[in-house]
């Protein structure tokens, strides 16, 4: 590995599920993620948000809640150990809106469509903690409104930092997926960009994912087994 330096690790909801939290698309298991019968691309975006608010709230003060009781698992705490012992450049970028990766211990990650644990106000733009519920419509604890929305990326919206993921990816030596469907832009497309700008690209995922083909190399087995694993080779 001595001529790998930069990583950049996406993670995906593969790399909670052994946390206990959900994933949103599980294939051939019947029910397919679903939520209240509800598929998440019905409920996490914005004109769902504009015609029921309480069934989007609802959703995410679930999950807000749910999360809190959750623990990281040892693919967790596998890219923790990298992130402190890995002296090359490293960014994880997370899909999850969770904190379990923090929890950890990393420090060097980015969540590319928010988190669950912080609020938006929708009247003063200010991002605040938030670990409540919104069903209530609490005011926001800047300006006072009642404007407070979750602070995820919906389809439609811009994914956070993209300036600095595609800075990350120009300087990576490596590229590793990790517990993602590959079926939500632009993260799926990660793997085309990696590769083009000369980086070699590895996927650890519990099965084939509809981007497994992209890759120069893809491990199957459960993220708490693999990543761990993975991580041991890096830092032998
Ligand atoms: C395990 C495991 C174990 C299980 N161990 N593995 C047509 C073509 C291309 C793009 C588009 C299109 N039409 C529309 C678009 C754009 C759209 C999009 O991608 N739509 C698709 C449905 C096609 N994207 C957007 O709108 C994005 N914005 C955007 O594109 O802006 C414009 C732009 C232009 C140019 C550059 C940049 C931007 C925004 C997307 C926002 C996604 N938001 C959500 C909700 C966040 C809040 C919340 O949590 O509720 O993000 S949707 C949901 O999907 C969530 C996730 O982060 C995301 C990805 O899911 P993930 O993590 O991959 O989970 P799963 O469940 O799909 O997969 C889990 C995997 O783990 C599976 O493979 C399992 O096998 C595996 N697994 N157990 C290891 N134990």
């Amino acid at each position: 590995m001595s001529h790998i330096r930069n990583i950049v690790v996406l993670t995906g909801a593969g790399v909670s599920a052994e946390s206990g939290i959900d994933t949103f698309r599980e294939a051939n298991d019947g029910r397919g993620g679903l939520w209240e019968q509800h598929r998440v691309e019905d409920v996490a975006t914005p004109e769902a948000f504009a015609r029921d608010p309480d069934l989007v709230l609802r959703f995410y003060d679930m999950r807000r809640e749910a999360i809190q009781t959750k623990q990281p698992n040892p693919a967790h705490e596998a890219l923790a150990r990298l992130d402190r012992e890995w002296d090359g450049d490293l960014l994880i970028v997370t899909q999850n809106v969770d904190d379990l990766h923090e929890r950890a211990g990393a420090r060097r990650i980015l969540h590319m469509h928010g988190e669950h644990l912080n609020a938006w106000c929708t009247a003063c733009d200010v991002r605040c903690r938030w670990t409540g519920t919104l069903i209530d419509r609490p005011a926001c604890p800047a300006c006072g409104e009642a404007a407070l929305r979750p602070d995820v990326v919906w389809f439609g919206e811009m994914p956070y930092e993209m300036d600095r993921i595609f800075a990350a990816l120009r300087e990576a030596d490596l590229f590793v997926s990790i517990g993602t469907s590959g079926a939500v832009y632009p993260a799926a497309g990660f793997v085309q960009n990696a590769a083009a700008l000369g980086a070699r690209t590895l996927e650890l995922n519990l099965e084939r994912s509809q981007g497994s083909h992209w890759f120069d190399e893809t491990r199957l087995g459960p993220a708490g087994r693999i990543v761990p694993a993975w991580v041991d080779e890096m830092l032998q």
